[in-house]
């Protein structure tokens, strides 16, 4: 087709289409997501809630919390799932913490498990990882646990503070622990096991959200950093590579892996690997794909997705080459009280269709129809309304300015 006379584009859309001179937005439609259509895109999707029956939160009020959960596995014929929880006195943030009183929600906080027959109903089994004895890293607390399965054995790892969280910073290792059966009893191994980076590099302070998959007969362990304070905080994406799940872990030439996301979801699909990336950064709110597992581009773009998830990803760790997709797994809603003094987090279920084995529609759609007083309540600031009135105020001065000639 000479694309200098091309005709319109056609009403009916046909596999020649894609041949014709398009603009960049529809060249993208058809060379760089999966497919044209949300409706038809595998690593498109919406994403559906429904709270979880048997953990109780101590009616709310900020001493118990349970939060960042681990992917989920499916042995001995139920669910299991890690997580952090805290059970202390309530958050006094950073300047009033204390050795019994938590500086952050995930502050003096163990990890802890619970199994469950379907997915919507759990009971909490007790805890997986204590936090370990001065000196031995993860003392003061730990959090944020990832599953593995490798060569029949099970590893946690879990970010691992030996000072209180948010005071000087976030910051801490990730440690491991491991047991021949999921239920434990769990052997730690009270090292650091992906440590931070050296100075001056971008993860020198904290890896956090440690997500192991096995992938080439390896683990390949993504996790997240925050660089670049006090200036502009960016938080991204590492790799960190091991042929044996204590290590010695290499860190990817290529880290940061993503440009965005914290509290990212991976799960093997097809060839590669997938990832919600789901708060924070330039490309939040995309899933997106890496056929060599390092180098991620953007698949789809959706909303509403599950904060901290944990998908249940049944090829996670048996390295087929072949991964199927995810259509659940946990997640979590912060402050679930609305009340920063009661701050207490809430595990979930998410429901989704990231799956190549089935199709949903209802998962497919493009649009929430959010209600009106949902939209009220991300209202204006004191500050946004002060910026509004004050240039109603100079468009007025400038309009009378204009009529007298002044
Ligand atoms: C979470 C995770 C890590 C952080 C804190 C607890 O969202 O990113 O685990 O340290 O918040």
């Amino acid at each position: 087709m000479n694309r200098d006379t091309q005709t319109a584009f056609p009403y009916t859309v046909t596999d020649d289409t894609k041949y014709r001179k398009l603009s960049a937005a529809m060249r993208r439609s058809f060379d760089h997501y999966p497919a044209p259509r949300p409706e038809d895109n595998e690593l498109y999707s919406q994403f559906r809630y429904t709270p979880l029956q048997g953990f109780d939160y101590n009616d709310g009020d900020g001493t118990l919390t349970r939060r960042d959960p681990s992917m989920v596995i499916f042995e001995n014929g139920k669910y299991y799932v890690w997580y952090t929880r805290r059970n202390t006195a309530p958050v006094q943030g950073p300047e009033k913490h204390t050795d019994t009183i938590p500086s952050a929600d995930w502050d003096l906080a163990e990890i802890w498990y619970a199994t469950s027959e379907d997915g919507f109903t759990w009971e909490e089994q007790g805890v997986a990882v204590p936090r370990p004895p001065k000196p031995y890293p993860g003392w003061r607390s730990v959090a944020t646990p990832g599953i593995l399965k490798f060569e029949d054995r099970f590893y946690l790892y879990y970010q691992a503070f030996s000072e209180p969280p948010m005071v000087r910073g976030d910051y801490c290792p990730v440690a491991a622990s491991w047991a021949d059966s999921p239920d434990g009893p769990w052997t730690p191994a009270n090292e650091e096991v992906v440590p931070t980076g050296a100075a001056g590099e971008w993860d020198q302070y904290a890896i956090h959200d440690p997500h192991p998959l096995v992938h080439d007969g390896k683990v390949y362990l993504y996790y997240k950093s925050a660089f670049n304070r006090p200036h502009a905080l960016w938080v991204a994406q590492g790799l960190a590579i091991a042929g044996h799940p204590l290590g010695p872990f290499t860190k990817h030439p290529l880290n940061p892996v993503l440009n965005s996301s914290h509290e990212t979801a991976y799960f093997p699909f097809k060839q590669g690997v997938a990832c919600l990336s789901i708060c924070d950064g330039q490309e939040h709110f995309t899933i997106q794909y890496a056929e060599d597992w390092v180098n991620f581009e953007i698949a789809a773009i959706t909303e509403l997705m599950p904060t901290a998830a944990g998908p249940f990803a049944p090829d996670a760790f048996t390295d087929t080459g072949d991964g199927r997709g995810i259509t659940w797994g946990l997640c979590h809603f912060t402050n679930a009280g609305n009340d920063w003094s009661r701050q207490h987090t809430i595990l979930a279920r998410f429901d989704c269709d990231l799956s190549r084995d089935i199709h949903d529609p209802e998962m497919k759609r493009s649009h929430y129809r959010y209600s009106p007083e949902h939209h009220f309540r991300f209202g204006l600031s004191r500050q946004q309304r002060e910026r509004i009135d004050r240039m109603n105020r100079e468009l007025k001065l400038q309009h009378g300015q204009k009529e007298s000639g002044t």
